[in-house]
């Protein structure tokens, strides 16, 4: 293993024969089948986890909702103070986290150090919003009285993520639900079950240092199944998963039959609408950085491109012009841009794509492939590849998580690629390239994007985690990271107070005994 992958998997604690995927922090232990982790980039065995069993996983709920008993009751900016702790190790230990993502789920090493950095990023908002647990006050209508909400913590937050963001989706959770008070069981992707127990054993590392009651922070580690111990689990109020819309309809039945609470980061069908007078320049750069990037498997990835006739061969020759640039190989080599798909299932998705648009009548741009040779031998790299299409058809409607870009025109108003923007089944993000104010100020209206995320003159990808993360319709409504998202790990409880001699009903009932 080349790029010091030995040396972070030391660092990181993870040079075990099998390591245990799961934790209550304090034991670490794990009955069921090993899953064995290969890397995408080279087809080796980066290492083995033995997964979660039901029994295991009774041992982690017991503890976790023992140890939220007391993580409660501690002061909220004392809970701070161990996020920020936590994030003392992410920054000391960014590079091998950085280094494992890269290696394990296959993105380029820029965006697995770019993942941790998003991890530091929330911690440290996190930190902040540990003295900022805010309620509101209100006048109370009855002479005497008071009224407030405060926020409680929750108990125990389930967190189900995927992996192509395997460690940052997790903190975005986790980071937030413990300044709340919260203990979290989590169960990231069994397709980077090593970064998942590398996360956990930095929490567990700062917990213990600072004698915290073992279970704020748990792993469970398996398939969906060991995902479901926790959905069908009345003891966990919060079910916060992350992952394809398939996946959230079958987790927001489970959880809602039992009225439980979900918040859902779901399935993208991401556009950039180009107007005549955008930046061709910053388009070609957001595009293909959207499209290309982590090999298109952001649920922030572009995947449609809807360009005014007036520059659409401009728009079409620049953009296929830029994929001839675009350097295919291994990821932890900086100067390739792109690196491979997470497994073989995924190349046969991007091929069923390309194949299914050719048949419904769309024009390949830019051919794609699977790459065969040296550096290419885990048979996961592919080349991106472009195509006209129409934005009805099938495919086109559809999250294909791979690198492949579809192309259309629009004519006359603004409106009318709005229409062919909304007019897709998913609502996570969407932008607009246009130096006309009239324009960025209709993509932005009541009538404008339906997205959770509306950008201008910026791409669809790469969020900050100061705003808060989701989108609409089929990809679920949750949001997660920034902003308020924090009210979700917490009940809100209304308190009204009398301070006088007498007993005044409100809207001035008279009950006189
Ligand atoms: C995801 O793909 O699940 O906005 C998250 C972005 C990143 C997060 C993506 N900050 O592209």
């Amino acid at each position: 293993k080349e790029f010091g992958i030995d040396k972070a998997l030391e660092e990181l604690g993870l040079n075990q024969d099998i390591n245990n995927g799961t934790s209550t922090g304090e034991d670490f232990f794990s009955s069921g089948e090993v899953i064995e982790s290969y890397s995408p980039v080279d087809g080796a065995l980066i290492g083995k986890v033995r997964a979660t069993t039901k029994e295991d996983y009774d041992k982690v709920i017991a503890a976790a909702t023992a140890g939220f008993k007391e993580w409660r009751t501690m002061p909220a900016p004392q809970r701070g103070e161990i996020v920020r702790q936590f994030n003392d190790e992410l920054r000391r230990l960014k590079e091998p986290l950085g280094k494992l993502v890269s290696y394990e789920m296959g993105k380029s090493y820029q965006e697995g150090l770019g993942e941790v950095q998003e991890m530091i990023d929330i911690c440290d908002f996190a930190v902040g919003l540990s003295r900022q647990l805010h309620g509101l006050t209100m006048h109370s209508e009855r002479p005497g009285h008071r009224m407030y909400e405060q926020y409680h913590p929750l108990g125990v937050v389930g967190i189900i993520s995927a992996f192509n963001f395997p460690v940052a989706v997790w903190s975005w959770n986790t980071a937030l639900a413990w300044v709340c008070g919260d203990a979290c069981i989590w169960k990231g992707s069994e397709k980077t079950p090593l970064t998942s127990v590398a996360c956990q054993n930095i929490a567990a590392r700062v917990f213990a240092s600072n004698n915290v009651p073992a279970g704020i922070s748990c792993l469970i580690t398996g398939d969906y199944k060991v995902g479901e111990f926790m959905t069908k689990d009345e003891r966990i109020p919060l079910i916060s998963a992350t992952g394809s819309t398939r996946m959230g309809k079958i987790v927001a039945k489970e959880v809602a039959g039992r009225l439980g609470k979900t918040l859902l980061e779901l399935g993208g069908n991401n556009a950039i609408i180009v107007t005549p007078d955008a930046n061709i320049k910053n388009t070609v750069i957001g595009a293909v950085f959207g499209a290309v990037g982590t090999c298109g498997q952001r649920c922030t990835s572009t995947r449609r491109l809807i360009v005014h006739e007036e520059v659409y061969d401009k728009v079409k020759n620049a953009i296929v012009d830029a994929y001839k640039q675009i350097k295919i190989g291994n990821p932890l080599d900086e100067n390739n841009h792109v690196g491979p798909l997470i497994d073989k299932d995924a190349v046969k998705n991007y091929q069923n794509a390309l194949d299914k648009v050719v048949e419904e009548g769309g024009n390949i741009l830019v051919e794609g492939g699977v790459l065969e040779g040296e550096g290419y031998e885990s048979g996961c790299y592919v080349k991106p590849a472009i195509a006209e299409a129409e934005n009805h058809f099938e495919i086109v409607q559809h999250e294909t998580f791979a690198p492949v870009l579809y192309l259309m025109k629009y004519k006359g108003d603004v409106a009318n690629a709005l229409e062919l923007q909304n007019g897709v089944r998913q609502g996570l993000s969407s932008a607009i390239m246009t130096n006309n104010l009239r324009e960025a100020e209709r993509f932005l209206s009541v009538e404008g994007s339906d997205c959770g995320i509306a950008n201008v003159n910026i791409g669809t990808s790469g969020a900050e985690i100061g705003g808060a993360f989701g989108g609409e319709k089929e990809t679920g409504g949750g949001r997660e990271s920034g902003s308020d998202a924090w009210k979700i790990y917490m009940r809100r409880q209304t308190n009204t107070i009398n301070y006088t001699t007498e007993l005044p009903l409100a809207q001035g009932i008279k009950f006189d005994l």
